[in-house]
């Protein structure tokens, strides 16, 4: 495996500024609080856990006006940023980073770090939503909803993300999940020939050739390190309810978790994301399922399912 220290550096991210409902920056906390990090240990790694419970608010500008469309970028760019830096060091050191989210738009901070470690990763981004849109195209001026159009140079105008470096390329990007693009992103995906599986294809091929398909676009070498960006609103509501974002006709629980056990046996993952849970959303019997499902698609990132 790529990760030869066994080492896991648990990034949690309590940021919700990329969109407007409150809840979910308390998902990091929820997830290491119902024993991740024990979990984690349990499988034979060696667990770091940096919580940033207190940096974020001291990250929030007293005034943060709308620009170019955008939502709060002064507070989304200066968090961001500082993880950025934190992820790139906990990378650099060799040990795997596993970041919990937090909305969606804290994937600036994690590509942008994890890819500076690694430039010829791939990333694997599992979602219902493509988070492709550009300042210009957004309708709802939130950040979550456009992570990969900086990081792929789409948006290069904006003042506040002018630190954001353009480090990934169409090929490198494959996308799981998807049911709930917007036109422009639509556009976006086809013109730049960006390898895109929707929930129709999952249907039409099955989980498993799905994930081989992809790997053989972004990675047909199986060589290249991977970072998986998993949005929990990819599942079915009815297996992930408390997400800011969701939508009908998701990935089944086995679906899912099947995604990130053919990942980890590639031996190729480095990075993951858990995003958008949300435990101030839905009942408590939802969050808490949530809450699980979080924690075992992570478990499974890590390995807890290979022989
Ligand atoms: N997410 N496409 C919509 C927007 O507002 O741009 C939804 C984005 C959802 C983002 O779930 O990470
Ligand atoms: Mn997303
Ligand atoms: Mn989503
Ligand atoms: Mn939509």
């Amino acid at each position: 495996p790529l990760i030869k220290s066994r080492q896991v550096s648990i990034i949690g991210v309590p940021f919700n500024g990329g969109q407007p409902q409150k809840g979910v920056e308390k998902g990091p906390l929820r997830l290491v609080d119902s024993g991740l990090a024990e979990q984690l240990q349990e499988l034979g790694w060696e667990v770091g856990h940096e919580s940033n419970e207190n940096i974020i608010n001291e990250l929030q500008p007293s005034s943060d006006p709308d620009v170019m469309g955008l939502k709060q970028p002064k507070f989304v760019s200066a968090v961001t940023q500082n993880v950025a830096h934190q992820i790139h060091e906990r990378a650099k050191q060799g040990k795997f980073v596993l970041t919990l989210g937090g909305d969606h738009s804290v994937a600036l901070a994690t590509v942008s770090g994890v890819f500076g470690v690694y430039p010829d990763a791939c990333l694997i981004w599992v979602d219902a939503h493509a988070d492709i849109n550009t300042p210009e195209a957004t309708e709802s001026g939130n950040i979550h909803g456009c992570p990969l159009s900086f990081l792929m140079g789409l948006s290069t105008d904006h003042p506040d993300f002018q630190w954001v470096k353009p480090i990934l390329k169409a090929n490198r990007l494959v996308y799981i999940g998807l049911r709930d693009l917007d036109a422009f992103e639509k556009k976006t995906i086809k013109s730049l020939g960006i390898q895109a599986f929707t929930m129709h294809h999952v249907d039409k091929y099955g989980i498993g050739k799905v994930v081989d398909m992809a790997l053989d676009h972004v990675n047909p070498n199986r060589e290249l390190p991977i970072h998986l960006s998993f949005d929990v609103d990819a599942l079915d509501p009815s297996v992930a309810p408390s997400t800011g974002t969701p939508v009908r006709g998701g990935l089944t629980f086995r679906e899912g978790h099947y995604i990130c056990e053919a990942i980890a046996e590639t031996g190729l993952l480095v990075a993951a994301d858990i995003m958008e849970v949300n435990p101030a959303l839905e009942d408590e019997v939802a969050v808490a399922q949530t809450i699980q499902v979080g924690c075992s698609l992570a478990r499974c990132c890590l390995g807890e399912t290979l022989l």
